[in-house]
Parts: structure tokens; sequence; C-alpha cells
């Protein structure tokens, strides 16, 4: 193929910024787990210093980390990508990189817990000021802005609420106010959502989720629109060094291959659950941007391919109920983390979202019932069977009728 730009959507993944390799036509990239390279010769290693293509040391690249890098980065249609060794590294790089002291962001307050309370811990300390907004209503994003908002940040969807924000407008409010936008896409994956195409200026993923999708990875990618962006984010990133491991990005590469059949069924199957949990009498609420009547369904159509595989629900009984739903599965996973080829379930409020206080926790939406399951691949009628039984003995009412 003359340009895999261009191809489908599976072909790109499979097949994106790779080629065999150059020294033994390997297929799969090789490992190349080696801290430094050797120069022939002072003159090679100054030029590699000064810029020159080539190997140097692997904090500042490394072949098998490039690899993985060109394939997010022509997923996401960026010019360009920075592995980092966990999807907080990557935040973190556009934290640093993009907010100078005394600077103001604009973030979505249901963002993951860490997100948000290493703003409000650890760059508040420098002088970094956070507003957090219901990015849902970009209106909300445009009255927080300040003369000295140089980065909004969103996350779509956000976890766990599912709230999506209308990336497009918000790049427009963004740079209409001199400021950048960055999007956190980790929910949503490049296979369904493409933000860069939206007009935001960063994308950030945690690739421990869909895109690694085996549950055996920790790790990061940030990817720029542009070159300039790309090169501030570039040089913070390999200073402060949350960089990305030669092991860590190959175990990546050998998972993102099948993103694409991976999101389609456990898309399919978080769909035929969301309809299920809504039918089904022991619950409360369920959240799904995939059902017709949710309130951002026709957003999720306009910037989506697909509405995902999180699903969110209240038990009737309310939290107490919702902790037995947990407690009672015998197929998912009682455990946090996300887009991975087996079903997780998990309390927010009291898990991954603990870190935020309970007020501010209840403004952004994170109710103290919210159970969430991320769906996996399994057989969906499998599925259904053990979260139609840990319902049926959870919740009182359904008790009460049978
Ligand atoms: N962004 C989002 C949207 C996330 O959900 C997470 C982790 C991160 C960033 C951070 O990525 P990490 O450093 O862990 O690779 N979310 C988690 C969750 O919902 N449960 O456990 C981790």
């Amino acid at each position: 193929m003359d340009d895999v730009r261009l191809a489908g959507p599976h072909t790109r993944i499979i097949h994106g910024g790779q080629q065999e390799d150059p020294h033994t036509g390997a297929v799969s990239t090789p490992i190349y787990q080696s801290s430094t390279f050797a120069f022939t010769d002072a003159d090679e290693g100054a030029a590699r210093f000064g810029g020159a293509p080539g190997c140097k040391y692997t904090r500042l690249g490394n072949p098998t980390v490039a690899a993985l890098e060109r394939n997010v980065a022509l997923l996401e249609y960026g010019c360009g990508a920075l592995g980092a060794a966990s999807g907080m590294a990557a935040i973190n790089t556009v934290y640093l990189a993009l907010l100078g002291q005394g600077a103001h962001v604009v973030v979505t307050d249901c963002v993951y817990g860490p997100s948000r309370t290493v703003l409000e811990t650890e760059y508040a300390r420098f002088g970094v000021e956070a507003t957090f907004v219901d990015s849902s209503h970009s209106d909300n994003v445009a009255r927080a802005l300040r003369p000295n908002t140089s980065l909004v940040f969103v996350e779509s969807p956000a976890n766990p609420t599912l709230k999506l924000t209308d990336i497009a407008r918000c790049a427009d409010i963004a740079h209409g106010a001199g400021a950048l936008l960055a999007v956190d896409n980790t929910f949503a994956s490049p296979y369904l959502q493409n933000p860069l195409q939206l007009g935001a200026d960063v994308v950030v993923h945690s690739m421990t989720k869909f895109i690694n999708g085996h549950t055996d990875v920790v790790a990061g990618m940030i990817v720029a629109r542009d070159e300039e962006v790309l090169e501030r984010l570039r040089a913070v990133h390999v200073n402060f060094g949350g960089t990305m491991d030669p092991h860590q990005a190959w175990l990546v590469l050998r998972g993102i291959k099948t993103l694409g059949l991976r999101m389609e069924r456990a898309q399919a199957n978080a769909r035929a659950l969301a309809y299920f949990l809504q039918r089904h009498a022991a619950v409360q609420w369920v959240n799904y941007p995939g059902l017709v009547d949710h309130p951002q369904h026709d957003l999720m159509r306009q910037q989506m391919r697909g509405p995902g595989a999180i699903v969110t629900f209240g038990v009737r009984g309310g939290l107490e109920a919702g902790r037995r739903v947990i407690n009672g599965v015998r197929l998912a996973t009682l455990a946090v983390s996300l887009g991975g080829i087996e079903t997780l379930i998990e309390h927010p409020a009291s898990m991954t979202h603990a870190g935020v206080p309970a007020q501010e926790r209840l403004k952004a939406g994170i109710t103290d019932d919210l159970v969430r399951i991320a769906v996996g691949c399994e057989d969906y009628d499998d599925l259904e069977h053990d979260l139609g039984q840990a319902l049926e003995a959870a919740s009182p009412e359904m008790a009460a009728r049978t």
C-alpha cells in the first residue's frame, strides 16, 4: 500500500508507522533493550547530539518506543508522539510543558481523580491556578477563561461520568483566548475518536487501558498536532524523565494490533449490557452515551465513531446495594482500571476518585451509588448472566418481588 494513512481503520492500526526491521527483516519490531547506543566516532556522537538522525540514549529515544510512537501518531493524525511511562507521566508532561509559573488551566471537573489532584496539590505549590468546570457545557469553559489561561484540559468521555465535551467548540474557545486544548482520549481510544482532527492541539492516552488492552502494562502517550508544540513537550518530557521503556513499548505494540477488534466486541457487549440494565427492575439509572435517550447521544454521534465500552449505573438501594452487586459478581473482576480484554467492575467514589473531596465529587456527578463497569470481550450471555445474578442477590426490592 502506498500510503497507509489513507487505509481503513484496522489496516492503519496494524501497519501504521511499521516496517520490517532493517537489519534482520523481523516482522515483529525487535525489543531494543539497550540504554545507550555506540557512535562510530566522536563526530557522529556530536552530530547526533546536534540533531542528526540516529540513536543516542534510551531516555532521549529508542527504536522500539519510536515504532509505537509512529503508530499512535498516525492513528491520532498527529505530527509525532512521545511514549510515556504511564498515563499520568504523559499528563504531567503536558501540564509541566504548557503551564508556566502563575498560569491558569481550565479542566473538566470529572477527570480521572489524580489528573485533578496533582493540580490541586503539586502544581498549586508553583502558583498554577486550576478551575474545574462541567465542560459538557462549553459555555462553562468560556466563562472560566482568564487572561493567564494557557491550557484547557478536557477528558471526553470523562471518567467515570462519561460526560462528553464538544471538542471542536472547546478548541475554538481555547484558541480564541490564546490557549491550547489538550484532550485525554483514553476512554474512546483513537479507534473511536480523534481530537486533533476536531481542532485539539494535544492528545494524551493512558495506554494502560484500551490501546494495550491486556491488563499487563502501565503506559502513556502524548500526541501533538504541530511540530512546535511537540518539541516543547519533548524538551520537558526527556528531562522530566517519565519516558517509556522498550519492553513496555513492545508489549503495547503487541496489544494495539487488535485494538479495533477488541473495541468492536467490547462496545457491542457494552451496548447490550446497557439495554439489559435499563430494563432491569433492580437498576435505578443507567448511563451510556450509546443509549438514544442519553442527553449527549447526538454529540457522541457527531464527534465519535461509537460510544465505547464503559457503562455506569446505580442500583435501587443506593450505595449499599451497589456494593453488594460489586461483591456479588463472579465473572467480572472487582478491580480498578478499564479497557482490558476482561470485564472489570469498581466503585469510583471509594476507589479511583477517593482522592477528590466528597463535595467536589458530587458536584462533578460522581455520586456515591455510581458503579462503573468496563466491559470486556467475553461472550455476552455470560456477562448478562453474571450481572443478573449479582443484581438479583443485591437488591432488596428485587428480593421482595421474588
Ligand atoms: N486518564 C484517564 C482517563 C484514566 O482513566 C487514567 C487511569 C489515567 C489517565 C492515568 O493513567 P495511568 O497512569 O494509570 O496509566 N484510570 C484508571 C482507572 O479508572 N482505574 O484505575 C486507573
